[in-house]
């Protein structure tokens, strides 16, 4: 029976949360929107670049058609997330990696904000807008804050294109798995900041679901994972999350 309380941390969760072990954590665009990286939806609206839905720019098609365009839409992002910095949800969930036995973060958001607050080994199922690839020979090429990115690989002088996952594309070998084999495992799976309708990352929690973890939802929004959760805190991430620790 799911558990919508007045307190935004219910007695249960507290108690699950001081003696669970085995934690899984998947974020998306709403644990950033307090530090001010826009979100692809809320409000009812979806996110567009020069008329073109984000599914649209931000997709394999676009990156074959016209890579210059691509890389004109995560430039203006990159530059955006320059002056921005992580939030009490960042800095939160980076001590919880330190204080449960078995913690994995994963996370769909491509702004590095998971990092820059202390989190190690995060699963990035979408990739990082501060690297880019070689479109031939794989290669990775780091994308420093203050230097221009690389026109071209250092290694075989072809193309680069961002270091991200873009719709219609596999995600990085392993992260999946990864991911869904820490969901199957955890006892508490905390799903922040995601709508939950972009695959397949939504599957992870009902992947916990299905293995007997406790779900527990933290947005201001119903999402269409609600109604699997045991529990809904409805509330911003910075907020909330705070009050756990
Ligand atoms: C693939 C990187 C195999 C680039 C991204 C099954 C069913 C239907 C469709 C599919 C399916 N399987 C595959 C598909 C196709 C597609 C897909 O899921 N389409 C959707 C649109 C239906 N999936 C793919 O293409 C994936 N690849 O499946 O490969 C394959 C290969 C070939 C052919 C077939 C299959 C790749 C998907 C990854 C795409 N790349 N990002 C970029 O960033 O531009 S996805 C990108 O969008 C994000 O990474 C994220 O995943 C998604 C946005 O979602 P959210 O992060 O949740 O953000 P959103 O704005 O939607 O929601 C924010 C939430 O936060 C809201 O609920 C709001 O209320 C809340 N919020 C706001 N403020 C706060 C808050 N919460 C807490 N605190 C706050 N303060």
């Amino acid at each position: 029976m799911q558990t919508a309380t007045a307190l935004p941390i219910s007695a249960r969760l507290r108690e699950r949360f001081s003696r669970a072990q085995r934690v899984c954590v998947l974020t998306g665009a709403g644990i950033s929107a307090e530090s001010g990286v826009p979100t692809f939806r809320g409000g009812g609206k979806t996110a567009v670049w020069k008329g073109m839905p984000f599914d649209v720019i931000s997709s394999a098609r676009m990156v074959q058609r016209d890579v210059v365009a691509v890389w004109e839409w995560f430039d203006y992002r990159r530059d955006l997330l320059k002056s921005l910095r992580p939030n009490a949800a960042h800095r939160e969930i980076a001590r919880w990696q330190d204080r449960f036995e078995d913690f994995t973060l994963v996370t769909q958001n491509i702004d590095g904000l998971h990092q820059r607050a202390g989190s190690r080994n995060v699963i990035e199922l979408h990739g990082n807008i501060w690297r880019a690839r070689c479109v031939t020979c794989d290669t990775r090429h780091e994308i420093s804050q203050q230097d221009k990115r690389a026109a071209a690989c250092f290694e075989c002088g072809d193309p680069l294109r961002p270091d991200v996952v873009l719709f219609g594309e596999m995600l990085p070998p392993g992260a999946f798995e990864r991911a869904a084999m820490k969901a199957s495992e955890c006892e508490l799976c905390f799903v922040v900041g995601t709508s939950a309708l972009v695959y397949p990352a939504a599957n992870l929690p009902e992947i916990a679901k299905a293995h007997g973890a406790y779900v527990v939802e933290v947005n201001p929004e119903r999402t269409a994972l609600s109604t699997i959760c045991d529990e809904v805190v409805k509330g911003e991430a910075g907020e909330v999350l705070p009050l756990l620790g």
